[in-house]
């Protein structure tokens, strides 16, 4: 349900599941977070990319798998809860290049990503109300922060209420929009700029940047202020200062 490739130091996750707009199934998440632990623990692999199909990144979780799960089978099993997890622990920075329909669970699959790229006509929604139940893996929270309040509810509680790309690029929900057939490669670019870098500050500084969402202002620059210490233990950084001064290029080694 999912292809992958590699272009250099960039992997590719590139949801597969055409016939059903890519609905996340417990298949397809069992095969994209198999990818994902794959990449991220590869010295090879500086980011990662996730992407669906032109129409659609993904149109949400399977309604037709679980509509008939029951409260204690969910709660037993603390259903989706395993399917999100490697998403939230991967260390690598992972950019999704959203084209076409990102509904409920893609929206929020989008949103567990750390950059989003969208092509001109993607959609983002949470259309779960229309289904008698609400976001289950970050819609009311990652949306709210990312595109504040009011909106969020009117997102959330018409189910119907969208953000085009062009309103998703306005509220920070997404860092840019690219034409649907340029995005992956727009994404990849991007990827493989970030995974030139020092994979080991790469990965403080996306560990940093996601501290302030969990801390306090002073917690999050104590936070801060100890990993770019630590980064002078690194070689990368010994490397990238020198270079500095010696008017070259670095070359990271990723140490
Ligand atoms: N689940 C299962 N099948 C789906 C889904 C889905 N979410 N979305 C589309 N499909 C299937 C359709 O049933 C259809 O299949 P078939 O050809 O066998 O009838 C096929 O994909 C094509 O869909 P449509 O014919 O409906 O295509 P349209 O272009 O007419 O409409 C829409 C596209 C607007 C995207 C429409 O398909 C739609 O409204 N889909 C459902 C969107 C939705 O409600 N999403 C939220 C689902 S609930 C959820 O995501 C909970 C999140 C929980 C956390 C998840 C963790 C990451």
């Amino acid at each position: 349900m999912i292809k992958t490739e590699t272009q250099g130091r960039v992997a590719v996750v590139t949801l597969d599941r055409p016939k059903a707009l890519n609905a996340l199934c417990s298949e397809l998440f069992h095969e994209v977070n198999d990818a994902l632990a794959r990449f991220d623990s590869d010295d090879g692999i500086g980011a990662v990319v996730l992407t669906g199909s032109e129409r659609a990144f993904a149109a949400g979780a399977d309604i037709k798998e679980m509509k008939d799960a029951e409260f204690i089978h969910n709660y037993k099993t603390n259903f989706l809860g395993h399917w999100v997890e490697q998403l939230s622990r991967m260390r690598k920075p992972i950019i999704a290049a959203v084209n076409g329909y990102a509904l409920g669970g893609g929206c929020e699959l989008a949103m567990m990503c750390d950059i989003i790229y969208a092509g001109e006509k993607a959609v983002f929604g949470q259309p779960e109300i229309n289904l008698g139940t609400i976001p289950g893996a970050g819609g009311t929270q990652r949306l709210t922060r990312a595109v504040g309040k009011s909106k969020a509810m009117e997102m959330v509680l018409t189910g119907t209420v969208n953000l085009t790309a062009q309103e998703a690029l306005a509220s920070g929900l997404v860092s840019a929009v690219h034409p649907p057939e340029e995005l992956v490669a727009e994404a990849i670019k991007t990827a493989a700029k970030i995974a030139a870098k020092g994979a080991v500050s790469v990965q403080m500084a996306k560990e940093a940047v996601n501290q302030a969402y969990e801390l306090s202002l002073s917690s999050g620059l104590h936070f801060e202020r100890r990993l770019f210490q630590a980064t002078f233990a690194t070689k990368d950084q010994k490397e990238g200062m020198a270079a500095f001064a010696e008017k070259r290029k670095p070359k990271f080694v990723h140490e």
